[in-house]
């Protein structure tokens, strides 16, 4: 039976928290294929890094920031699934953005290609090079410059790691308008570069609305300052935009200015127990429009992904096993009164018999734990082998219905296929594990996921990108004269290609 609020069992048991996920693939025994072989990519028409070159970026960066040890490399040239793996022989690490715009002048020059690079946590294989480009690591510019705390501003540098900002802001009285389970690890400028969605979209919107300025380095080494602190900035057209999402391909991003919510001093986590995607359906829509203003996330959670992370990290759930569960968030400034509307609100869908069972609390650790539960799946799936991943948006009405029709395909070659992700937002994640890359699986769920995706009016791409693994299917999501003006767009701003090349747009095989 649901536990009411003031009853909230202490069936937790306390859990280690991790902040920075772990990178799965250093503990598995081999390293993948190298992208090239698995993928039949052409390396295209670059030049190859040579002494003189090398010379040169010592000469702006020192060598300490200059690397060509091949093993220090290793973990830059290895994405964080082990889907994909270049082979580069440079890594640079700028501290400003005229070092990044001194290394872009010269690559260009040069036609070097180049892979920026930031946490590191892409689930799509944009972040690591195909071939030998060279590798832009954001990570040493991680300088917060300022926040202004009556307006909400946070400006810093790109290579600012999420969780970092999130604990300056909220010292503040402020909070990161972004959230995701790879916090401890991934950077500003890479959630920016993806266009992440993450845990609190449903509550405040994507990036594209969060992101105030922006200052980006083109191809050729010119730094555009399209930093802003206002929301309000109808200047001709909104060129930061056009960094928002594209994955590293038409600039580097040095620096950002972010809006910044007031943080809400009231929060409520419930984790609910439900019989069948119908009645989960049902409890979101109620949820929509019996806690408004405060709901902040949404999440869904199928019994196979429970699982998951409750057996590879030795978790207990709060509530017994259900076929669905779902985590509902609040987000106020005044506990009674959402306390009030979250009890009003469960009271009413357990008596619909919506609902089978569920916990909910306000206190600190416990929600940690909730929430730990979810943010979990993707790294505990990672931890079973290999994973297939898809990232799509679907519509309400036929959300949950890919995950059977794809265990069916799949049948016993996968160890697990199942399903999770942003109700809320639309936001389907359907992940398939088996125990190492297999080519059976591979064909049988592409390109039927896309297929089916596109015939629902879809995306294939719901938040992650499209990077290197889902580049030839983009026509699923894309009209061609669609597809027309983003290769246009590539071609102007980065005419020799050299910025993250293989990625984004279709390649030719
Ligand atoms: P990277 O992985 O290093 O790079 C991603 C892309 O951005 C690459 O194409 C790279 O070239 C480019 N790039 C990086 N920095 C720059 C820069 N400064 N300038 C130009 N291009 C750049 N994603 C979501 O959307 N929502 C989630 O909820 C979510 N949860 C996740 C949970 C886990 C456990 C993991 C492992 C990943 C998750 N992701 C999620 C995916 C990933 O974390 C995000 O895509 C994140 O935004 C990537 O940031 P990063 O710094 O690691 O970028
Ligand atoms: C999440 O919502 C992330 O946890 C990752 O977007 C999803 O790994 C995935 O499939
Ligand atoms: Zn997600």
């Amino acid at each position: 039976m649901y536990r009411p609020l003031a009853s909230i069992s202490n069936k937790f048991r306390n859990i280690n928290n991790f902040s920075s996920i772990e990178r799965s693939y250093q503990s598995s025994k081999a390293l993948p294929d190298l992208t090239k072989d698995r993928y039949a990519v052409q390396r295209g028409d670059f030049s190859e890094i040579k002494n003189s070159d090398i010379k040169h970026f010592e000469s702006i960066l020192s060598s300490s920031r200059c690397i060509t040890d091949k093993s220090d490399i290793e973990s830059y040239n290895v994405d964080f699934l082990g889907a994909v793996r270049g082979y580069s022989q440079v890594l640079l690490k700028p501290k400003t953005t005229e070092e990044v715009s001194t290394i872009l002048q010269h690559c260009n020059s040069r036609k070097l290609a180049v892979c920026s690079q930031g946490g590191n946590t892409g689930l799509v294989g944009g972040s690591v090079p195909v071939f030998d480009e060279v590798i832009l690591s954001m990570q040493l510019m991680n300088k917060i410059e300022h926040v202004d705390e009556m307006a909400g501003i946070l400006v810093c540098q790109s290579g600012c790691i999420l969780e970092k900002l999130e604990e300056h802001v909220s010292e503040r009285g402020l909070c990161m308008p972004i959230d995701l389970g790879a916090k401890g690890t991934c950077h500003i400028g890479g959630n920016v570069s993806t266009n992440a969605g993450g845990l609190r979209l449903l509550r405040y919107g994507n990036l594209h609305g969060n992101v105030l300025g922006i200052e980006a380095v083109k191809a050729d080494g010119t730094i555009l300052d399209l930093m802003s602190n206002f929301k309000k900035d109808n200047t001709g057209y909104h060129l930061k935009h056009l960094f928002i999402g594209s994955e590293g391909t038409l600039g580097v991003i040095t620096k950002l200015a972010i809006a910044c919510p007031t943080a809400s001093k009231a929060k409520n986590v419930a984790f609910l127990g439900l019989e069948s995607y119908d009645a989960l359906l049902k409890t979101f829509l109620a949820a929509k429009r019996d806690l408004g203003e405060i709901l902040s996330a949404c999440e869904l959670i199928d019994s196979e992904s429970l699982k998951v992370s409750t057996q590879q990290y030795n978790l207990t759930s709060p509530i017994s096993e259900y076929p669905f569960y779902l985590l509902l968030e609040t987000s106020g400034s005044n506990a009674e009164h959402d306390e009030e509307k979250v009890s009003n609100f469960l009271e009413a869908a357990m008596n619909r018999g919506d609902i089978l069972d569920g916990t909910v609390s306000s206190e600190g650790n416990k929600v940690a734990q909730m929430w730990q539960l979810r943010e979990s799946i993707p790294t505990a799936l990672i931890k079973e082998g290999y994973v297939f991943k898809y990232d799509i948006s679907l519509p309400l009405s036929h959300f949950y219905e890919i995950v059977p029709v794809m265990r069916e395909r799949v049948g016993d070659l996968a160890i697990r296929v199942c399903g999770y992700g942003h109700i809320g937002d639309s936001n389907l994640h359907l992940n398939v594990s088996c125990t190492e890359f297999n080519d059976n699986i591979y064909k049988r769920v592409e390109p039927f996921v896309y297929e089916y995706t596109s015939k629902l009016r879809g995306s294939i791409s719901a938040e992650h990108g499209i990077g290197f693994l889902k580049t030839n299917y983009l026509k699923y999501s894309k009209q061609p004269e669609a597809l027309d003006l983003m290769k246009e767009l590539k071609t102007m701003m980065d005419p020799n290609g050299i910025l993250n090349p293989y990625k984004v747009l279709p390649r030719n095989t």
